[in-house]
């Protein structure tokens, strides 16, 4: 197996443990041996454990002698809560090194240089784009801003309303959405919403999937934004996940507070005026739209008060995919800066 191949591998090991490793990277790592065979394959394990160099290499054993690791983030070269996999890897006698990242992290840094003065052969670069677009973005954007990543989702019809003109609001969007949106909650560390939201759609606001070992799945946590009651009975207080009432309407107070939790990977769903906030403070760093097609010709919009007075102060996106999903059309788009 050639490089691009083995990070092809990487990506996919990496994707497997996304929305299990937060504050740390969903890292992913192959090693193939001197003949190019895989010999060991592994990810980073939940905080405080291993790195997915040291599974790897664990898993590969005397074969990794000779060999190369390809691995999507540049290997760390500090010591943290574990050992630095520059040393894991020079005492594995691995002799060359390909990356798709470097690591953001001042304290994390300079693993390159270190390989290299130890005589390892090290490349960074391979399928930089599709990891930094990919399974490490929010990690990315956390490690160098400080602030989580958040996607704002949605979900309207082709006119952009997200509610009827009497206020019901179920199943604008099809099945198959649904089920995506449920996938995508498995992958991140909080879902939030606004006190609005809470009121009129009652949302559970955990991650329901049809695949086998449901139980098992993960729970984001449950944030609620507003200086409004949660109203008592509400399903965003069961015991189902845990859920966090933050009395503020400052997108920086709530993204500062859920750093402060290890939260690195946000879903923001709504509602209008709690994605306006997030919108005109600058802190959607994704949009991705699930647009029916149907229309309702009246209702609430998608977003309130985005800062926006006149055309000229639209905010302006970059489309990066579009794709249906069932029979909506999925629109992913990034702010234009
Ligand atoms: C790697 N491989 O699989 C991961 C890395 O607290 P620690 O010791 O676990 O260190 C966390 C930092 O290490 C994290 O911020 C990032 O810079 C790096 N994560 N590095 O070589 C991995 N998860
Ligand atoms: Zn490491």
């Amino acid at each position: 197996m050639n490089v691009d191949e083995a990070m092809a591998l990487a990506v996919a090991a990496g994707e497997r443990v996304r929305g299990t490793t937060s504050p740390n990277p969903p890292v992913g790592c192959v090693i193939l041996d001197a003949g190019g065979r895989v010999v060991g394959e592994g990810a980073t394990r939940p905080p405080g454990g291993a790195h997915a160099e040291v599974v790897a290499l664990a898993a590969a054993g005397p074969a990794a002698r000779g060999g190369t690791a390809v691995v999507t983030l540049e290997p760390c070269s500090h010591h943290g809560r574990t050992p630095p996999c520059t040393g894991a890897l020079i005492e594995a006698g691995v002799a060359r090194v390909v990356f798709a990242v470097a690591d953001p992290n001042p304290q994390a840094a300079g693993g390159a240089e270190v390989l290299r003065a130890a005589g390892v052969r090290v490349e960074g670069g391979l399928s930089g784009e599709v990891v930094e677009r990919g399974v490490l973005r929010a990690w990315l954007h956390y490690a160098r801003t400080g602030r989580p990543h958040v996607t704002w989702k949605f979900a309207s019809s082709l006119d952009g309303r997200v509610a009827a003109g009497d206020g019901s609001s179920r199943w604008i969007s099809s099945p198959e959405s649904r089920a995506e949106v449920h996938e995508f909650r498995t992958k991140v560390d909080a879902i939030v919403v606004g006190t609005g939201t809470v009121r009129t759609d009652d949302p559970r606001l955990t991650a329901r999937t049809s695949r086998p070992g449901q139980d098992g799945v993960r729970q984001p946590l449950r944030v609620v934004v507003g200086k409004g009651d949660l109203p008592p009975g509400a399903r965003v207080l069961d015991d189902e996940a845990e859920t966090m009432h933050l009395r503020t309407h400052d997108p920086d107070v709530v993204l500062g507070a859920l750093a402060a939790r290890g939260v690195v990977d946000v879903l923001l769903e709504g509602g209008p005026t709690l994605a306006g906030a997030f919108t005109a403070a600058g802190r959607v760093d994704r949009v991705l739209a699930y647009l029916a097609p149907k229309f309702l010709g009246d209702g609430p919009q998608a977003l309130r008060d985005a800062g926006v007075s006149t055309v000229t102060d639209a905010v302006g996106l970059v489309v990066e995919q579009v794709s249906m999903c069932g029979p909506d059309v999925r629109v992913s788009a990034v702010p234009a800066r």
